[in-house]
């Protein structure tokens, strides 16, 4: 199929990769049903894709067991100096890089389709929108690649004949000799995997991995890395956040966005249903927030997805139902079990049954010691589908934002909810925010580890640099600025239960937050930041031990103590780009602990 596309840079830029890759045949993506139909045909009959009987126009695929997660330690930052990388990110010299990955994708799409798939992150025409254009020789990635974002000719249009677009070129690094039978997941060996981002140039080179963020480029490789450091340059934020409009009874919209890192929360928390009698809320991003200030001063999101790529496990009735009310047609299920009737089942959702097919694709029962599903199957869901949308979607203005919330997942030390005292201080929370490891990445990291802003395996340039990005942003904001909040809803019992019963419940927190923004409650000041006075949270028609509600906010100045040689080891490998309000902050936090 030859191309409509009139912009020089892109057909030039088609030519090269397609020169260097050696694909069989080059194929635009138009973003239509019917090519998202044809291809999904296609990967039927190689045997790819395995079709849903129960579940209308919805397949389940099983990735190679190498290739379940993005990998951290395969993810480079390449820019010319390395402190511009900072010492959170992996970093190769540009030409180095390039070197090698350009004799890694000599011949790497031999025997496969090459497509080009013009896309929009957010609504195209928006002041916040970005385009990009990923070329890749995986089926798999276009499919979700339309779920997930805006793709076909509309963008082409708008990129017109000289217009910007971030390239994204990916391959799934296996090519086909003459007459060679394609495996059901084709990938590359862990060593040879790069995801490699050259910021400097807003430039996207993906190799060796078909899964998740590894290989829709759209999403952490452009979204986050690239967007991020193309924010700080521009002065906007572009952050691994949901953005959730929570309603009052009275009919007053809050505009919330959090930032938990992978599988600590997001999508659940997009998506509740609050259990908070009056209060309704609408889901506008499960994963990733762009912000700008707006000529009313204060900070308007987007979420430039089109589409949920979530954690299945844990995905039930009960702990989910908007998602479980979305799942029901037109989704890619990846690494879920099978049952024998055709449906997909994952750990954690309602029932369990007798058999079913693992996500190896082995028989398995209950019992057999090792999850049906992996730990970080995923669904990817188109948007509209979700039952609480969000109707403005295509409001390029984006929402308001009111609350901003940092958390993560710790079992101990972090309380449930507290609230900063200044945006300094809400910088410098999130700037330390912990938590520990998911099946979200491949890699072993340590039990418990920073992860400021959720944003450390995203950030496309120093950390350092980034905080004080935070700072500068608050300055600008001023009055302005939405009011900080830190969450732990995973704290447990000296037994390993939950003590606080998330999803829905927490609304009451939400709830908590909203009263603090309008000055409907006040507050008590404690050495780390702001708590509910008691009364003020809401927990009508909630049973929770009295017991449990003091260890839920209980703060043991010694473990908080502790944390702090820790967060002061993390802070100073910046060294002097860490900006010393920074400093400032964690002198300040440690004097109130010992002073109280
Ligand atoms: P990414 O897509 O990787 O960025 O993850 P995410 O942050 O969107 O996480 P998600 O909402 O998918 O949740 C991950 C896991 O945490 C799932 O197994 C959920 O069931 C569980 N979870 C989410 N919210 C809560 C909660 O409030 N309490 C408890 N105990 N578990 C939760
Ligand atoms: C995450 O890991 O934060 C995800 C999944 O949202 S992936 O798209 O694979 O990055
Ligand atoms: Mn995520």
């Amino acid at each position: 199929m030859t191309s409509v596309c009139r912009n020089k840079r892109l057909n030039r830029w088609v030519e090269e990769v397609a020169a260097l890759c050696r694909p069989e045949r080059i194929h635009w993506c138009d973003g239509s049903r019917q090519e998202y139909d044809r291809l999904m045909g296609e990967m039927v009959s190689a045997g790819t894709a395995i079709p849903l009987a129960g579940r209308v126009n919805s397949f389940l695929f099983r990735s190679d067991p190498s290739d379940v997660a993005r990998i951290e330690s395969r993810t480079y930052l390449s820019t010319r100096n390395r402190e511009d990388a900072g010492p959170t990110n992996n970093w190769i010299a540009p030409e180095s890089l390039k070197q090698t990955m350009t004799s890694m994708y000599d011949g790497c799409m031999r025997g496969r389709t090459m497509y080009v798939i013009p896309f929009s992150m957010g609504p195209i025409a928006s002041p916040l929108a970005k385009i990009g254009v990923q070329i890749t020789d995986s089926p798999y990635a276009v499919c979700n690649m339309h779920i997930m974002t805006r793709v076909g000719e509309r963008v082409i249009q708008a990129l017109g004949k000289d217009g910007e677009f971030i390239p994204c070129l990916h391959s799934v690094g296996a090519p086909l000799g003459p007459g060679q039978k394609d495996v059901p997941w084709p990938c590359a060996p862990v060593e040879e995997k790069y995801i490699s981002h050259f910021p400097e140039e807003n430039l996207l080179w993906s190799y060796g991995s078909g899964y998740g963020g590894n290989a829709l480029l759209g999403k952490k490789c452009l979204s986050l890395r690239i967007a991020s450091s193309m924010a700080r340059r521009e002065g906007w934020l572009a952050e691994h956040m949901l953005i959730l409009r929570l309603i009052s009874p009275e009919g007053r919209r809050y505009h919330i966005a959090a930032a938990f890192p992978s599988a600590c929360g997001k999508t659940n928390l997009a998506m509740i249903r609050p259990t908070i009698s009056g209060w309704k809320a609408e889901t506008i991003g499960d994963d990733i927030c762009w912000m700008k200030i707006r000529p009313d001063g204060r900070l308007h999101a987007i979420n430039p997805e089109t589409g949920f790529f979530g954690v299945a496990p844990g995905t039930s009735f009960s702990s989910n139902p908007v998602a479980m009310g979305m799942l029901r047609e037109n989704i890619i299920f990846t690494n879920c079990a099978l049952t024998e009737d055709g449906d997909v089942w994952w750990e954690g959702m309602n029932g369990t049954p007798e058999r079913a097919i693992d996500w190896k694709g082995r028989p398995w029962t209950p019992g057999r010691g090792e999850p049906a599903a992996h730990p970080n199957a995923r669904f990817t869901a188109p948007a509209v589908q979700c039952p609480t949308e969000y109707h403005d979607w295509d409001d390029p203005e984006g929402v308001p934002i009111d609350i901003f919330i940092f958390g993560g997942r710790r079992s101990a030390v972090i309380p449930l909810v507290y609230e900063a005292f200044d945006w300094d201080h809400g910088v410098f929370m999130g700037a330390s925010a912990s938590s520990e490891a998911t099946a979200a990445i491949l890699d072993k990291v340590k039990p418990v580890r920073r992860d400021p802003f959720a944003m450390s395996p995203f950030c496309g340039y120093n950390m350092g640099d980034y905080f004080r990005h935070w700072l500068e942003m608050g300055d600008r904001l001023a009055g302005k600025a939405p009011r900080i909040f830190y969450v732990n809803w995973f704290r447990k019992d000296a037994e390993g239960r939950w003590l606080w019963p998330g999803f829905g419940e927490n609304s009451r927190v939400l709830k908590w937050m909203c009263d603090r923004v309008d000055g409907r409650v006040g507050a008590i000041k404690t050495p780390i930041g702001l708590m509910p006075e008691k009364g003020d949270l809401d927990l009508s028609g909630l049973s929770i031990p009295e017991a449990d509600l003091e260890e839920l906010f209980f703060i043991d100045k010694d473990s908080w103590r502790r944390e702090i040689p820790d967060i002061h080891a993390y802070f100073e490998q910046f060294g002097d780009r860490l900006p010393d309000r920074l400093r400032g902050q964690l002198r300040a936090l440690d004097e109130r602990l010992l002073s109280a």
